[in-house]
Order: C-alpha cells, then sequence, then structure tokens
C-alpha cells in the first residue's frame, strides 16, 4: 500500500550528507522532529523543525542518554495506523503519527578502534537509536526507516520521484536493512564485551562446558581448557592442572602410548614437552631410576609418566625429587600414602588414553588440523656397512620412538633402552646431534655402542661422522635427502648399521 509521509523524525550522530534530504522533506511540506543537535543543524539550513523535547515534554537527561526514549515519541512510531484501538489510544494520548525515522546511531566501532577508555567507550552504545530503528522497521507497513548514510540519497530521489510517497515493498526493503545494521551493531558490542573472555568469544555451547585456567603460558595470557579430563583420568591428589602441565601431560600420554602395557616398563621424565629422561626396564622401580639417571638435572620439576604401576619401592625413590605431575595406569596403595605427602603434588591414574585422530593448532588467525603422527616406520632398510645387532635394533626402535616425540630437529642417543643423550628444538641437525653427545658426556655416559636417532634425515655426512667418533655404531633415520648416499657410504666406509624407515617425524 502506498503511504504518503506527513512526518518524519531525525536523529543522526554525522550530519554530513543529510542537507538534500532535509531540503526535500521541507519542499513536500512534511513535519521535522529532531534531537538536540540534529535538530540546531536543520535550523541551521534555514528549515523549520519541532524538537522532540516537545514531544517528551522533557528535556534531554542523564548527559544525552534519555532523549527520545518516552511513548510519544515510540507510540508515534509503532502505532497502527488501521488498528481503531491504537489510532483511539494515539488519540487520547496526543500521540503524533511519525511516518519517517531516519537514524545515525552513535559510532561504535569506530570509537572501540580510537580509545581504550571504557567509559568513553561505552557511551557510544546507542540504545534509543536502534529502539527507533526496530521500531520503526516493526511498523515497516505504516514507516519508512533509514538507518544508514549510505541511503540518503537513494531516499532523497524516492521522495522527490515519487512526491513524498513510498509503496509497502520498498518500507520492507528499508526495515530488512535497518534490522541487519541493528543486528551488526550489536554484534561489535557483544565482541567488545567477549574480549579476553575466550570462552564466550569461541566455545558458547561446547560440552563439558570450558574450564578457565588460572592463565596461559603465563601469568598475563588468559588461558582456557577445552576438552574433558576426567575423561582420561583420575586426579588422585594435588593442585589443579595449570596451562603448562597440560601441555606436558598430554605429551607424556602421547609417548607412554607407544608402550602398550605387559612388555617392558616404561618411565618417562617429561620438560616442557621434551623427554629428557626414558627408559624401559622389567620393574617399575629399574625404569624409574633408569630413566632419572639419563639427565637427573632435568628432571627437576618435570612430568612423570609410566607405563607401569607405581609400587612402594618406586613411590620411595620418587620421592626424592621434586616433580609437577605423576601419570600411572596404577598406584599401589603403600605407593599412594608415600606420594601424597606433598598436598600440591598431581598423581593422575591414566584410565584411557586419547584418541583424538586430528591436531589442531592456530596460525595467522586460523587453524591448522592435521591427523596425528601415527605409526613410527614404514619400512627398516638396512643400509649402512653391516646388518644392526640384536641389541642396536632393539635400541634403534626404542630410539627412533623417542625421537619422534622431541621437537625439531631432534636426535636421540640411547644405549640399552636407557635415553642417554638427546638434542632437541634445534635450529640444525648437527647442532642437535653436538648437544646429544654434549649431554651424554654430562652425565658421565659412555657412548661406545650406543644408538642415534634423528627425526629426518641427514642432509650432510657430518652429524653421522660427528656421533661415530663419540662411539655412536648404529643409527636410524627415514632418508629421503638426495645425499643420503653420503651418510650411508660413511657408515659403509666404518662398519656401521644404518636403518632408513622412510617416515620422518617432525614436531614443531
Ligand atoms: O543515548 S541514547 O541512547 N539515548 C536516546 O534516547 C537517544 N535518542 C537518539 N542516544 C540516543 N539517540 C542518538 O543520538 C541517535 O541514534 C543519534 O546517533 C544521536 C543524535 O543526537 P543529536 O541529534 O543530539 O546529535
Amino acid at each position: 500500500m502506498n503511504k504518503k509521509i506527513q512526518s518524519a523524525l531525525i536523529s543522526v550522530f554525522y550530519k554530513d550528507g543529510l542537507e538534500p534530504i532535509v531540503k526535500e522533506l521541507a519542499r513536500l511540506g512534511i513535519t521535522i522532529y529532531s534531537t538536540g543537535g540534529t535538530q540546531k543543524f536543520i535550523e541551521d539550513l534555514g528549515v523549520q523543525v519541532v524538537p522532540v523535547e516537545s514531544l517528551t515534554t522533557y528535556p534531554s537527561i542523564l548527559g544525552g542518554r534519555v532523549k527520545t526514549l518516552h511513548p510519544s515519541v515510540f507510540g508515534g512510531i509503532l502505532g497502527r495506523r488501521d488498528v481503531e484501538t491504537d489510532v483511539q489510544e494515539m488519540a487520547q494520548y496526543k500521540i503524533p503519527e511519525i511516518d519517517l525515522v531516519i537514524v545515525d546511531l552513535y559510532p561504535f566501532e569506530e570509537t572501540v578502534a580510537s580509545t581504550n577508555d571504557e567509559k568513553q567507550i561505552i557511551e557510544k552504545i546507542d540504545i534509543g537509536g536502534p529502539s527507533m530503528i526496530r521500531a520503526a522497521a516493526k511498523n515497516f507497513k505504516d514507516v519508512l526507516v533509514v538507518a544508514a548514510k549510505k541511503d540518503y540519497a537513494a531516499v532523497t530521489e524516492l521522495l522527490q520521484t515519487q512526491n513524498g510517497e513510498t509503496t509497502l515493498e520498498q518500507r520492507k526493503a528499508f526495515a530488512a536493512k535497518a534490522f541487519e545494521i541493528v543486528a551488526h551493531y550489536d554484534v561489535a558490542i557483544s565482541k567488545y564485551f567477549n574480549t579476553n573472555n575466550l570462552e564466550a568469544e569461541y566455545f558458547l555451547h561446547s560440552e563439558p562446558k570450558p574450564k578457565t585456567m588460572r592463565y596461559g603460558e603465563n601469568p598475563h595470557q588468559p588461558g582456557v581448557f577445552y576438552g574433558d579430563l576426567e575423561q582420561l583420568f583420575t586426579q588422585l591428589n594435588g593442585k589443579e592442572l595449570s596451562y603448562n602441565n597440560l601441555v606436558d601431560v598430554d605429551a607424556a600420554v602421547q609417548l607412554i602410548a607407544e608402550f602398550p602395557q605387559g612388555g617392558d616398563v616404561v618411565f618417562a621424565i617429561i620438560k616442557h614437552t621434551n623427554v629428557c629422561g626414558v627408559a624401559a626396564r622389567k620393574t617399575t622401580a629399574d625404569a624409574w631410576s633408569t630413566a632419572l639417571l639419563g639427565d637427573p638435572e632435568s628432571a627437576f620439576g618435570g612430568v612423570l609418566v609410566t607405563n607401569g604401576v607405581v609400587d612402594e619401592h618406586t613411590a620411595n625413590a620418587i620421592n626424592e625429587i621434586f616433580f609437577e605431575v605423576l601419570i600411572a595406569p596404577g598406584f599401589e596403595e603403600a605407593a599412594l600414602n608415600i606420594l601424597k605427602s606433598k598436598k600440591n603434588r598431581i598423581l593422575l591414574q591414566l584410565k584411557q588414553l586419547p584418541q583424538s585422530k586430528e591436531q589442531f593448532k592456530s596460525v595467522l588467525n586460523g587453524v591448522l588440523v592435521q591427523a596425528t603422527d601415527q605409526g613410527n616406520y614404514t619400512d627398516w632398510k638396512e643400509e649402512g656397512g653391516r646388518a644392526t645387532t640384536e641389541q642396536e635394533k632393539a635400541d634403534l626402535e626404542f630410539a627412533n620412538i623417542i625421537c619422534k616425540h622431541l621437537k625439531s630437529n631432534a636426535i636421540a642417543l640411547v644405549k640399552n633402552k636407557q635415553l642417554v643423550g638427546k638434542g632437541a628444538g634445534q635450529t640444525s641437525r648437527v647442532d642437535a646431534v653436538r648437544h646429544a653427545i654434549e649431554k651424554a658426556k654430562q652425565f658421565g655416559f659412555d657412548l661406545n655402542g650406543a644408538v642415534l636417532a634423528s627425526d629426518a634425515f641427514f642432509p650432510f655426512n657430518d652429524s653421522v661422522q660427528i656421533a661415530h667418533k663419540a662411539g655412536v655404531t648404529a643409527f636410524i633415520q627415514p632418508g629421503g635427502s638426495i645425499r643420503d648416499k653420503d651418510s650411508i657410504d660413511y657408515c659403509k666406509e666404518n662398519n656401521l648399521a644404518m636403518v632408513l624407515t622412510g617416515m620422518r617425524h617432525f614436531k614443531h
């Protein structure tokens, strides 16, 4: 249905671009109501304007927070012209009809972008403006709403060409735009309120509820955990797990998952996601003491993990050192009594290994997803100067697994199923080798007969040479370098064993 506009309410934050539309309304003899600043702007154009206060009978109060929020204004916008009771009530309360609403909202996003002052930002949350827009859009049957500056020109033209009349379709189309504008406006506000509130921003509806951590990696970084620890562990003692604890516990269980129960007992000590001590033995106590000897210095404050049951003997030995977390599939009663002597010490009984098949990492405002690194080798090609001995083979397999769980570039030195040296997170492979040898020497290991695992191929034969000179007799690496031959030839010349697995294990 066509409607002729007879009155308009204009309340705009930015006044630019308003002149043509105001002049057109004046030409059509349309009554213009307006709020303070807009009123002045219109008056300055020499156009007659009725202050909104004459409708509300109130001045703008509370520092401008309440200026149009009044039944005379909202009644004028919302009143249904074809509903008899509405018409009667409007007459009874002397509410004039408002047929056109033009609003430009307080610039909330612009303010957020320009200041951190919360007071200023909050004052730029427009209340009256969106309310008028919503009211006018709701009553599109009778009212035309203009909620964006970029529409002024189109509306001016429409007024000119249709002589102040609008069609129902036109009013409905403007109403649709108006709702979009207020929706966008509210989203901007909610985003502002949810900054630093990671829970709300990302996983509002996730189950179980996200857990707010005391903080993230450092005290100034807020942190949240999304997941279900109770599915995996029973916490038997200790304080709440921190963000960094969770990261290390994850690294620990990923490693121990490689050693199913029933075989050797494996004990590992994790620091900053890297394993610094690990050994496989017949008993939990032996596995622990052997793992610890690998690097007793780094073990301080570590996360400990085993696939064996922690007995009293082991508990007594572990009790000697300071550690953050101990994870095991079982604890003997007596062991628990000993370990619980320190109330902060976190004891986790592993109920189930995490089964995730995917891994996530946030990069460049996006998320990388990949399949988890399953398996250890696709090949077992013995390409060196001789075949591996049984002992070497067992150690190479063990070293290869450990290396997979070290940050790249990674080198693991193993002797008798004990990690005796490692280099991890190095920017050059040969540095990782040097570091591993140094660590082994630092703790008095004789590397004669030790084996070396590398997470990726050797680009040159320097790593093999250096390790050989330190006593290493067998190597395991994926292969795949265009210069594989250099390292293989070195092994051939020096009667060293070398296994090519065909499977790289980068971990960044
Ligand atoms: O603070 S408000 O939310 N309270 C109101 O009642 C109200 N009515 C209109 N802001 C309100 N407005 C906004 O004032 C409009 O959305 C517009 O942005 C601005 C225009 O004010 P003035 O005409 O005084 O410059």
